[in-house]
């Protein structure tokens, strides 16, 4: 019988076995991360010496939280927590902002991954006879081969094409009457924007589902998407450092992404105080990984914004969701004292039904002051050479901005195809004011 639950029995724990079972895994992964070199002195410190020093879930919060930094001052093997010949995978991040950051995975901590991510997919209604388009890229990045073995496991018929080459892509799509995505947000956006030039139309496509993720965007974003191609879109948030995708995933409802908490505990916190806040209120999101043995990873601050929606689901699923990512701790852009963030800047300029679908904010300064400028890509059929009506449209731009964010920005308008391109994580911010 055709059920909408890849696991139903774990999906819909209740809240106290849901509990109970966070508990015994809390311990299984407090004993491997007592043999890391770098949790062994942390949880010495905080008089965990062995597992039975964890007496409820709530003690999770007596253990100090591991950030960015730790893995870096630890890096190569320093959360380690088995012989390295047990190791049968290493995922790493980008490392362009420093040290990159290791992930290690064991033969178990890789089928437990591919589980989560399987179960993710599968809330969203895809099925066996879905041909999956995997155009995230592969290689260390998690998104890759992440969600490549989570289709797979469900029996789906998967196309490894990895990122990029966007004809191809389009060609793929045709021959093989793809109908599951899964791609960043913007190359989605892109994707449709060059899609004429390329000799195609949304029509020869055979598109139902894009599981969008790996950056941030907005609602708008999302409904955008789902108009141009005619398709749902689903959410996917997840990190590397708590092994990639699978973490939180929106179901066929698309009301909040479930975290599976038999996989991670999930916390909010005050960014400022380190205060856990209530279900409901913004604040840094927390995750510890209860699953992967080779590699623990305890209270990871993830520097992502975003609130635990407090209404049940209904699917049916008892797991908490998440919000949208709100934005990061790291990415607020401070403009002559105002606090900005990216998001409600994406939020604003993808509501307008003239915006395109790629955009810019430049930061720079002009003599002692900061100067926003939002470029954004607008449809062709706007340049009709009737100077008045751009004008009329840049200052709407610009009056809706500021009714959000609070400051005027300048408006660029560009025609399609203008704006950088990615293939992968967009970059939408670029600040060159010096940093003193
Ligand atoms: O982006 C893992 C992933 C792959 C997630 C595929 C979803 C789909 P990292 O490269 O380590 O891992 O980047 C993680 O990207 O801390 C967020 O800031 C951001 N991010 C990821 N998913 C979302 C999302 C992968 N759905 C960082 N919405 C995270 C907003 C997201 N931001």
């Amino acid at each position: 019988m055709e059920t909408d639950f890849f696991c139903h029995e774990i999906e819909t724990l209740s809240r106290e076995k849901l509990e109970n079972l966070q508990l015994q895994r809390l311990r299984e992964i407090i004993a491997s991360a007592i043999k890391t070199s770098f949790y062994n002195k942390r949880l010495a410190k905080v008089g965990i010496k062995s597992p039975e020093d964890i007496k409820s879930i709530a003690d999770v919060r007596k253990i100090p939280f591991t950030t960015k930094d730790d893995l870096r001052q630890n890096f190569p093997t320093g959360l380690l927590a088995v012989d390295m010949s047990d190791i049968v995978r290493i995922h790493s991040s980008s490392g362009t902002t420093g040290i990159p950051t290791v992930i290690y995975f064991t033969k178990d901590d890789l089928n437990s991954w591919t589980e989560l991510v399987a179960r993710s997919i599968y809330a969203t209604g895809a099925r066996k006879g879905d041909i999956f388009q995997n155009m995230m890229s592969y290689g260390l990045f998690t998104g890759g081969l992440g969600l490549h073995y989570g289709a797979e496991r469900i029996g789906m018929t998967v196309i490894p094409v990895g990122g990029g080459n966007t004809k191809r892509q389009l060609q793929l799509m045709k021959d093989f009457k793809t109908t599951v995505l899964h791609i960043t947000p913007s190359y989605l956006l892109h994707i449709h924007e060059s899609m004429e030039s390329h000799g195609f139309n949304t029509s020869d496509l055979s598109l139902k589902k894009a599981f969008i993720g790996a950056e941030p965007h907005s609602e708008n974003t999302r409904l955008k998407l789902e108009e141009l191609y005619g398709i749902d879109a689903y959410n996917s948030y997840g990190l590397s450092e708590l092994s990639g995708p699978g973490l939180a995933f929106e179901c066929k409802y698309k009301a909040g992404m479930h975290v599976w908490e038999d996989a991670y505990i999930l916390e909010v916190i005050d960014p400022e105080t380190g205060k856990n806040v209530e279900d409901g209120q913004e604040g840094e999101i927390v995750l510890t990984n209860l699953i992967r043995k080779g590699n623990p990873m305890i209270r990871y601050r993830t520097r992502d914004l975003a609130y635990v929606l407090t209404d049940s689901c209904k699917c049916g699923r008892t797991h908490r969701r998440l919000s949208r990512i709100l934005g990061r701790t790291d990415d607020m852009l401070i403009i002559n004292g105002v606090n900005v963030f990216p998001s409600q800047i994406e939020e604003v300029v993808m509501r307008i039904p003239e915006v395109g679908t790629n955009y810019q904010i430049y930061v720079d300064k002009i003599g002692a002051l900061d100067r926003l400028t939002v470029k954004v890509e607008i449809y062709s059929k706007m340049f009709t050479g009737e100077v008045k009506q751009l004008d009329a449209l840049k200052k709407k731009i610009a009056e809706e901005l500021r009714a959000s964010i609070t400051i005027h920005p300048l408006i660029e308008l560009h025609e399609p195809g203008a704006l950088p391109v990615f293939e992968g994580k967009a970059k939408r911010v670029v600040d060159v004011r010096p940093s003193f």
